[in-house]
């Protein structure tokens, strides 16, 4: 029997153990910096709403996943305000850009841990008790603990939402891959500074028969929860 979401390239999970105590949803970096006006992307100036497309989505997702008791977990992207976590080429190249990663905005230091835009959007806020990872790079697992956590909880799938598809969300979803974690990418959960970067992102995890697990959108996976 089992319980399987429809998905690209297959059903998912592989093995249809879809369960809230082997499962958890990860919100990737819905920070002001990466989707509110003022912020890092914004400063960078692409289309904020790109990646506020999946606001909504993501936003109602939390509401049936929290009902129903899946593990949540929400990541953000950001540095120690004395820089001493920051590379000193990524600090460069943001310059470059005219958005230089600690350099003071509109929503305060860019990308520094305590400052407005680091904070997770309000709409999408972690509840208590919910596991919130700080990373200084764009994979979760680097530099965190987050596969401890994953592990002890007894996680083996991963539910993969947030921004931005081709940088934090990939980099995080080809590395719990690496790990044996099971990944779901949900299409309408996330989204990129450029919207053929997205496409493209969701495509590369089709090939190979789902190198690195499967696509699929909210709608496919809240009817499979509901499911008896
Ligand atoms: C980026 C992210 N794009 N959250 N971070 O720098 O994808």
């Amino acid at each position: 029997m089992g319980r399987f979401v429809k998905a690209d390239p297959y059903p998912y999970p592989y093995n249809g153990d879809l369960r809230p105590e082997n499962t958890a949803l990860i919100v990737i970096d819905m920070q002001i910096d990466f989707c509110g006006k003022g912020g890092y992307v914004d400063q960078m100036g692409y289309d904020l709403s790109l990646t506020r497309a999946p606001i909504e989505p993501i936003k109602a997702l939390l509401a049936v996943m929290r009902e129903k008791g899946y593990f949540i977990i929400h990541t953000r992207e950001g540095h120690r305000p004395d820089l001493s976590d920051l590379p000193e080429n990524k600090r460069w190249r943001s310059q470059r850009i005219g958005a230089g990663i600690g350099d003071p905005g509109p929503c305060g230091k860019i990308l520094i841990r305590g400052e407005p835009g680091w904070e997770i959007i309000p709409e999408l806020a972690p509840l208590p008790g919910e596991v919130v990872i700080d990373k200084p790079g764009k994979g979760s697992f680097y530099a965190t603990d987050l596969d401890l956590i994953l592990h002890r909880n007894g996680i083996q799938n991963i539910i993969l939402t947030g921004i931005t598809t081709d940088v934090c969300v990939h980099t995080t979803m080809r590395d719990a891959n690496d790990r044996g974690y099971e990944c779901l990418l949900l299409s309408d959960c996330t989204g990129a500074t450029d919207y053929g970067n997205y496409l493209a992102a969701l495509k590369m995890v089709t090939m190979q028969g789902g190198v690195f697990g499967a696509i699929s959108d909210s709608q496919a996976l809240i009817e499979a929860l509901n499911a008896a």
